[in-house]
């Protein structure tokens, strides 16, 4: 028999409100953070689909910022020849429909008119915001060969994690016979499955849904008619168990949520240990972004300990550790930058510009001269100036300021704060 041709359109969930990811989604929608020193966040799953030969692709968003739309028009053009695409759909208001979108399947079900504009057969649903390499081809032909109605993929966690999580039990065909969203600590013992010793060993006993979903067409369409149910984890996939068969992919790869803060700077702070568990390395498995053809970064003399410098940096601090730097940063003499995602800026001042703010005792773009960073994200195009200490850690409070936050004792400056000279956090 001839195999099945794998028909696929990608469906990247781009976030709601971004309420957790605040302050770096204030002005920019969530698939436009930036990540890694020089990516977006949409970047990640978009390279997982072109690693994965899957080449169409819709980005939903609850709002289209300036940055998104930038970012995808420059980065993914295609050849016309090719058929591929990347398409930004935001929640859109018209006559029938007044509102954002309500939740993850409310956000399919009212860009359903735009998929169906296209030739498919399975809709592969994914989040925006997570870290991670996987090949998506192994779970459409898992999904094909057990003829499943909907697959999702799953991976063993630990109690602290499961109540985070839709949780799931499988039968022996690896069929999913139960599933809950988030269950609470108390409930959790009759939701343990039976996983690998290697899991087993790292006390991983529940198998958590990695949001990850493959749909066949006709399936999706039927769902989607329904308005009332607005989402993937609450509504959709628990309604479904025990009406359609649905197949449990497992996966035991690196895979990290990146939706807060928290987890947002470790993602990223974790790319500076010796063996990342995410691979930017990885001949085979690209991760893609815009060609920005920035020159290379330029050191004056500067101690660089375990970090990630991006292109097109002039650094003259003394001392760099565990840091990621973005793209077109400027850091000052003595500077000293320790656990802390700097993300660069959007252009460069020029000297006529810099001689100016000199002048007039304008605070640079980039980081001044003395200062000490720690444990801190600094958005994009801030300006801070000289001797400014930010010392993050857990010995300070949750605060929302005008020119920063601090969440989890992690100190988020805001995009274009301009820090006067001696402040401290
Ligand atoms: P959560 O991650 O809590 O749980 P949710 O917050 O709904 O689910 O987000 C899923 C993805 O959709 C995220 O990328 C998010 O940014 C995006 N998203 C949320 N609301 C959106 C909207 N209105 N429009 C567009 N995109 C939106 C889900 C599942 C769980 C599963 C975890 C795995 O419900 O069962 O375990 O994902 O992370
Ligand atoms: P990134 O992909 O991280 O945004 P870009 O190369 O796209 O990096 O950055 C260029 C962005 O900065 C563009 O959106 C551009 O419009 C903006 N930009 C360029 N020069 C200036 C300037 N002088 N003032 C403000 N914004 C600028």
């Amino acid at each position: 028999m001839k195999a099945k041709k794998k028909n696929v359109i990608a469906i990247i969930l781009g976030g709601g409100q971004g309420s957790r990811l605040y302050p770096l989604t204030e002005s920019r929608s969530k698939p436009a953070v930036p990540i890694a020193g020089k990516y977006r966040l949409v970047d990640i799953p978009i390279s997982n689909c072109m690693n994965s030969d899957i080449k169409r692709m819709f980005v939903l968003t609850q709002f289209n910022s300036a940055s998104l739309n930038a970012h995808i028009k420059n980065t993914y053009t295609f050849n016309a020849f090719s058929q591929a695409f990347v398409d930004i759909l935001a929640a859109e208001q018209t006559p029938d429909n007044p509102t954002w979108f309500q939740g993850t399947s409310d956000a399919v079900r009212q860009c359903m008119p735009h998929f169906l504009n296209h030739d498919f057969d399975y809709a592969l649903i994914l989040s925006g915001d997570q870290l991670y390499q996987m090949d998506f081809n192994e779970m459409i032909e898992e999904h094909i060969k057990h003829e499943a109605d909907i697959t999702i993929a799953t991976l063993p966690v630990n109690a602290k994690d499961a109540p985070e999580f839709g949780i799931l039990k499988t039968n022996a065909d690896s069929c999913i016979e139960s599933f809950i969203e988030k269950p609470a600590k108390e409930l959790l013992p009759e939701w343990e499955s039976d996983v690998s010793e290697q899991m087993k060993s790292e006390g991983k006993h529940y198998l958590a849904s990695m949001g990850i979903y493959i749909f066949n067409k006709e399936l999706l369409v039927e769902l989607m008619k329904n308005p009332d149910t607005k989402d993937f984890g609450k509504e959709i996939i628990p309604q479904a168990v025990g009406k359609q068969k649905i197949l449990s992919y497992q996966y035991e790869g690196y895979w990290t949520d990146i939706g807060n803060i928290d987890s947002f700077f470790e993602a990223n702070i974790g790319l500076t240990d010796d063996i990342p568990q995410f691979n930017l390395f990885d001949n085979d498995n690209k991760i893609y972004t815009r060609p920005r053809l920035l020159p290379p970064s330029k050191f004056h003399h500067t101690l660089v300990e375990k970090s990630l410098i991006s292109e097109g940096c002039i650094i003259h601090a003394k001392e760099i550790k565990k840091s990621v730097i973005g793209i077109r940063s400027r850091i000052g003499d003595e500077t000293v930058i320790q656990n802390t995602y700097v993300m660069g800026n959007d252009y460069y001042q020029s000297i006529d510009d810099m001689n100016e703010d000199k002048a007039n005792n304008n605070i640079l773009m980039g980081i001044g001269d003395n200062c000490f960073i720690n444990n801190a994200l600094v958005d994009k195009n801030c300006r801070i100036g000289n001797n400014v200490y930010i010392n993050g850690g857990k010995h300070l409070e949750d605060v929302l300021h005008e020119l920063y936050a601090i969440k989890e004792g992690i100190v988020v400056i805001k995009k274009g704060s301009v820090i006067p000279d001696g402040y401290k956090i």
